[in-house]
This record gives C-alpha cells, structure tokens and sequence, in this order.
C-alpha cells in the first residue's frame, strides 16, 4: 500500500532533575553538596531515507516519544542522556506543525535530516548553586521538557521526470523498459494506482528517475477515475512526459485533455518543460504511421515499448531536455 500523508505525534524527552545530596564519608566531618545534574532528554530528529517510498509505516504506528534523560546523582554524577530516536522517511517527505501549519522541513535530499523536536535539559544539582556565601545549597531544578509536537507529514516523490497520460495509455510499459522497475501492466484502464518510481539510465553513466503515475481522465479534478491527488506526485518533476496511446480516437483531444486535467490541478503544470510521445506504435501499420507523422507536430516522439522502435531518440531526447535545464540554471 502506498501512502504519502499521515498524521503523527511526537515528544522528546525530558530533562533528568538535577540531584540533592551532600557529601559523607567517615571521619569527614561536614561533605560538600555533590548532587549531579540531570542529564538531557533525546531528541526526536527525522532523516531522508533513499529505500523508502511510502509513509506506510507511520499509518500503524503514530506516536513517538524519545527517552528521558536520567536523574542526576550523589558524587557529582550527571544523570545519563536519552538517547535520540531517529524516525526514517522516504525524500520528499515535507513536515508541517499542525498547531502553526507552519511547514517545518522538506527533506529533499538522501541522507538530509534534522531535529524536529528537541530534547529538554537535565536539571541543575544542588552542586551546581554551592558559592561562597551559601556552603550547602539546597536548591536543585528539575529537567525541562522535551519539546511536543503534531506533524502533518506529506509525501511529494521526487522524480525528474514524471509521465502522464489517460488510463492505458502505455505509462508503466515505459517505465519498465526504460527501468529495473517492474510495475503493474495490464490492458484495462487503472492499472496502476499508486506512483512508481524507476532509474533510467542515460549516456555516459548518467541516469534520472522517472515517475509513473495512475491514469488521468476528463474530469479527474472533480473526482473522476482516481481523481488527481496523486499529481502532487509529479509537481516536483523537472520534465513532464505525455503519454498518449497512438489508438486514441482523436490524438490531439487527448493531449489537450490532459493539459487541461493538469491545469485543473496546478496552473503551473502546463507550462513546465514537456513533451509528447506516440507509443504502441508497433499496432499501427507503416502507413497509418506516416499520416500520424506527418499531421502532428515535429518534436513528437514516436515509441514502441514492445519492439523498442524509437527508444534511443526518446532516451536521448529525456537527456538533452534534461541537460538544458541544468544549463539554464547554472547561468542563472
Ligand atoms: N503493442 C503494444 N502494447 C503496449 C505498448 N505499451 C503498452 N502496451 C500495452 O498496453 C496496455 C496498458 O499498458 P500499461 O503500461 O499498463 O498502461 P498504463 O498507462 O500504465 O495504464 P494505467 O496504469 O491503467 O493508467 C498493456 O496491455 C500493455 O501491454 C506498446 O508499445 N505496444
Ligand atoms: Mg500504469
């Protein structure tokens, strides 16, 4: 099952209290204060793992509290520290306080991580307030509290280049003769209901994601077919593919009509770099090929994922589009 929001709590632990107690031993007549200070609560930090792809495991389990600090002691000794739990998500996972709705990190990279919730201090002993004028302190504090929060936790893949197309379309066919990935395929409509994500390799050891995502029809923003939730999914693609099935009644309609499903959802979509690929064109006769050739626009891809036809130009056209981006940021 794939999931990509979930709702969880989290504490951090407290501060160990600081220690009251006085130095004895025989034949010391008067010990000092030696109370310890309370050692500090764990932290809760979260950290962006690359084997991870959904935030299933946070559906069945929704709390998490670090561990408390220990109390200090007799002897000066500081109280144990908490340990620091680490909870482990998928990248892309963005993290909002749900108090504030304040977004708090969006860990977009592997390996990133940070402290969401900090541990609170351990408590001074008596020890600690001993001074010229006052010989046998007292006083102690007690620990502080580890910080609580409610976190929203999102899931917005991260995918260079995403694929969009109608239901059946031919999405997840590319995906796994571009990839290792191994994708449902089959030949009714909504195969696929959760995004996958494949590597796809490029020239020259380079190599991007590529996103496939559930069929999209007319009127997927009003809750048609799977809906378009899922198209958050492909928001932080840095190239959108149209797929369109070379079978489609009207070929044209179909791009438009996915363009308009993408608006629908975010205005920006349509306009970010993007092109068209034709695939199963091993179904149509050599001919029929032509006149679709000839009638549609020039920067159109042709593709059979089945006999391969066209797989080199549109692997080299991903990397090219690819490549410019980089260009045009790099002399931003
Ligand atoms: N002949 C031929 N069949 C293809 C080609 N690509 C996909 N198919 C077939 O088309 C059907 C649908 O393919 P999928 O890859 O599941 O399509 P999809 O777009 O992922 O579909 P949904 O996940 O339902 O939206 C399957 O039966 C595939 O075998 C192709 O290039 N040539
Ligand atoms: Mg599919």
């Amino acid at each position: 099952m794939f999931i990509d929001q979930v709702q969880i709590d989290i504490k951090a632990g407290n501060g160990g209290a600081g220690c009251l107690s006085f130095h004895t031993e025989k034949f010391v007549p008067k010990g000092g204060p030696d109370g310890g200070d309370g050692g500090r609560g764990g932290d809760v930090i979260v950290r962006a793992d690359p084997n991870l792809t959904t935030l299933l495991d946070f559906r069945y389990r929704r709390k998490y509290q670090a561990p408390n600090g220990r109390p200090g002691s007799g002897g000066l000794k500081t109280g144990k520290s908490g340990e620091s739990i680490i909870l482990r998500v998928p990248v892309g996972t963005i993290f909002t306080d749900r108090d504030s709705s304040e977004t708090i990190v969006d860990l977009d990279e592997p390996g990133a991580e940070v402290v969401i919730a900090r541990g609170g201090r351990g408590g001074r002993g008596n020890a600690y307030f001993k001074s010229p004028t006052n010989q046998a302190p007292r006083q102690v504090q007690p620990g502080r509290p580890g910080e609580e929060r409610k976190l929203t936790l999102e899931l917005k893949l991260l995918a260079d280049v995403g694929l969009v197309g109608l239901p059946n379309a031919g999405k997840s066919t590319i995906l796994a003769t571009f990839s290792a990935a191994r994708p449902k395929i089959a030949d009714y409509p909504f195969t696929t209901l959760a995004p996958n994500l494949g590597i796809v390799k490029l020239r020259e050891y380079k190599s991007c994601v590529m996103a496939d995502i559930p069929g999209l029809i007319a009127g997927a923003s009003q809750g048609k077919g799977l809906g378009h939730q899922f198209l958050k999914h492909i928001q932080r693609t840095r190239l959108l593919i149209y797929v369109i099935d070379i079978n489609s009644p009207d070929l044209e309609q179909a791009y438009n009509e996915l363009k308009q499903e993408l608006a629908d959802f975010d205005q920006t979509l349509p306009s970010r770099p993007s092109f068209v690929v034709i695939t199963k064109i091993d179904t149509v006769t050599e001919s029929d090929l032509k006149a679709v050739c000839e009638r549609l626009p020039d920067d159109y891809i042709y593709l059979s994922a089945v006999s391969h036809e066209g797989g080199e130009r549109f692997i080299h056209v991903i990397e090219r589009r690819l490549d410019q981006q980089r260009d045009e940021r790099t002399t931003d």
